[in-house]
C-alpha cells in the first residue's frame, strides 16, 4: 500500500511559495524523477522519518556525511556541549589546529589545510588557488563531474545539472565557460589533446577520483596514474574532488584507497559531520601561496566555526579509531550488490552496478557505465519507476538516476534484506 504522504504534499505547494521550486537544492524536487519530494522531520541510525510519519531506509545518508548514521550520540553530544560555549568567535581556536591535526594524520599527502564552509567553496577556492600558483588561467574538469556551483564549474557538469539537463547556465559569462575545458571521463587520450591544444594555459586538471555525480562512476586502471603524469611534466595542478570520497572510501579517501596522490584535496559535508563545512589542502610548497602566507585571497567569518569542527571532527576521530568500519561498511554495500544482481539476472533485467565501497549506483542498461555519455544512454524512466516502487516502499534512493548512493554503517543486515525484499518486487511492466 502506497504510504500516505497528505502532509508532505501540502508543504511543498506551501514551500512553493516562498523558495524557488519549494527547495533549497534542485535535485530535492524531483523534478526527473516525478512526483512530490517527501518533507523529512527526523532520522536517526539508518532511517529517515517524514512530516506524515513514514520511516524509510536511507541510502543518501545526506549526500554522504552520515557515514555512521544519523544522530551518532558523540556527535550530537559533542555539538550540544560546544554550543554553551557560543555558536562564532570569527577568531582563531585551539579545535581548528586539533582539526587541521587529525586530518594530516588521516590523509599523508596534505601539509596544511584551509577550513571554508562548503564543497563549492573549496573547489572554487582550490582552482583560484592553483591560478595563482602557476600563473595560468584554464582548468580542465571532466563531463559530468560536480564540483559545486562556483562558475568556473557549471560546464557540463553532472549532479543537479544533468538530473534537469541544464546544458548552459545563464548568468555564467562566455569569459568564465572559455577558460574551463571538458574532456570525457575515463578517456586519457582526451586529456593529452587538450594539454597539447593548450600548451603552457592550463593552471589545474580537477576530478572526481571516484564519480558520484552522474551514478558512481569508477576509474578505469592507470587512468589518473596518466593524469598525473601528465601534470607532473606540463605543471599542471592536480585536484582531486574527494567532497563525496574522503573519509568514506578510506581514512585517507581515494587518494589512499587508490594508492594516488593529488597536489590539492577538497572536501565537504563529510568533514562536518553533517554540517555546513569543506576545506581545501595540500602540498605546502601550493598552499602556502593562500593569504595570510601568500596573495592568493581566501577569507570566511564561519571558516573554521566552532560547531561544524567539533561536529566533523568527532566523527573523523571515531572514523581513525576504528578503522573497521571501512570493511563492514564494504561487505554490506558488496552484499546488496550480489543480491541486487541476482534479482535483476533472474528477473532478465538488464543493468549495471557500479561499486567502490559503501558508494553504488544501479543503471538500467546492457552497456558498462564509465563516463557520462554511457550513464545518459541508460533507461532512464526505468529507473525513475524504479525509485518510486521503493520509496513507496520505504527504500528511499537518491531521486536521480545521475546520483550515487551512500550507505551508512547504521545499516543492519535485517534493512539490507529489507531493501532487497523490496527490489525483488519490482516489474519493469
Ligand atoms: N547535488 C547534490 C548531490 N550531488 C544534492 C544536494 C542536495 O540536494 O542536498
Amino acid at each position: 500500500m502506497k504510504p500516505n504522504i497528505a502532509h508532505s504534499i501540502s508543504l511543498f505547494e506551501r514551500a512553493k511559495q516562498s523558495i524557488p521550486g519549494g527547495v533549497n537544492s534542485p535535485v530535492r524536487a524531483f523534478k526527473s524523477v516525478g512526483g512530490t519530494p517527501v518533507f523529512i522531520k527526523s532520522a536517526k541510525g539508518a532511517y529517515l522519518f517524514d512530516e506524515d510519519g513514514n520511516k524509510y531506509i536511507d541510502y543518501i545518508n545526506s549526500w554522504g556525511p552520515m557515514i555512521l548514521g544519523h544522530g551518532y550520540e558523540p556527535v550530537v553530544k559533542a555539538i550540544q556541549e560546544k554550543a554553551t560555549a557560543s555558536t562564532s568567535f570569527g577568531a582563531p581556536t585551539l579545535l581548528e589546529i586539533e582539526m587541521a591535526e587529525l586530518i594530516k594524520s588521516m590523509v599523508k599527502n596534505v601539509d596544511l589545510i584551509r577550513m571554508v564552509s562548503s564543497g563549492t567553496e573549496a573547489c572554487m577556492s582550490a582552482v583560484r588557488l592553483a591560478r595563482g600558483y602557476t600563473g595560468k588561467n584554464k582548468i580542465i574538469k571532466f563531463e559530468g563531474c560536480y564540483h559545486g556551483h562556483a562558475d568556473c564549474f557549471l560546464v557540463k557538469a553532472g549532479s543537479g545539472m544533468a538530473t534537469l539537463n541544464i546544458q548552459t547556465v545563464p548568468g555564467v559569462t562566455a569569459g568564465v565557460s572559455l577558460d574551463t575545458l571538458t574532456a570525457p571521463y575515463n578517456d586519457p587520450e582526451a586529456v593529452k589533446k587538450l594539454v597539447e591544444e593548450n600548451k603552457n594555459e592550463i593552471a589545474a586538471i580537477i576530478i572526481e577520483p571516484v564519480v558520484g555525480n552522474m551514478g558512481c562512476i569508477l576509474p578505469e586502471k592507470n587512468y589518473l596514474e596518466g593524469i598525473r603524469k601528465i601534470c607532473d611534466e606540463e605543471n599542471i595542478v592536480f585536484i582531486f574532488d574527494e567532497v563525496m570520497t574522503g573519509f568514506r572510501l578510506a581514512p585517507g579517501g581515494a587518494q589512499e584507497k587508490l594508492n594516488i596522490d593529488a597536489d590539492l584535496v577538497t572536501y565537504g559535508k563529510v568533514i562536518g559531520g553533517g554540517l555546513p563545512v569543506g576545506a581545501f589542502g595540500g602540498k605546502k610548497k601550493i598552499m602556502e601561496h593562500i593569504a595570510p602566507l601568500g596573495n592568493v585571497y581566501q577569507a570566511g567569518t564561519l571558516s573554521g566555526n566552532p560547531i561544524a569542527m567539533i561536529a566533523g571532527y568527532t566523527m573523523l576521530k571515531e572514523l581513525k579509531d576504528h578503522p573497521e568500519t571501512y570493511k563492514e561498511l564494504d561487505e554490506k554495500c558488496g552484499y546488496l550488490e550480489k543480491n541486487l544482481h541476482e534479482i535483476f539476472d533472474r528477473k532478465n533485467i538488464k543493468h549495471r552496478i557500479n561499486r567502490m565501497g559503501s558508494m553504488i549506483s544501479l543503471h538500467f542498461c546492457d552497456h558498462d557505465v564509465i563516463d557520462f555519455e554511457s550513464a545518459s544512454k541508460a533507461d532512464i524512466p526505468l529507473f525513475n519507476k524504479f525509485f518510486h516502487h521503493m520509496l513507496e516502499s520505504g527504500i528511499y534512493l537518491p531521486p536521480s538516476a545521475y546520483e550515487s548512493w551512500f550507505l551508512s554503517n547504521a545499516l543492519t543486515y535485517e534493512d539490507l534484506d529489507e531493501t532487497i525484499k523490496v527490489a525483488d518486487s519490482f516489474s519493469e511492466q
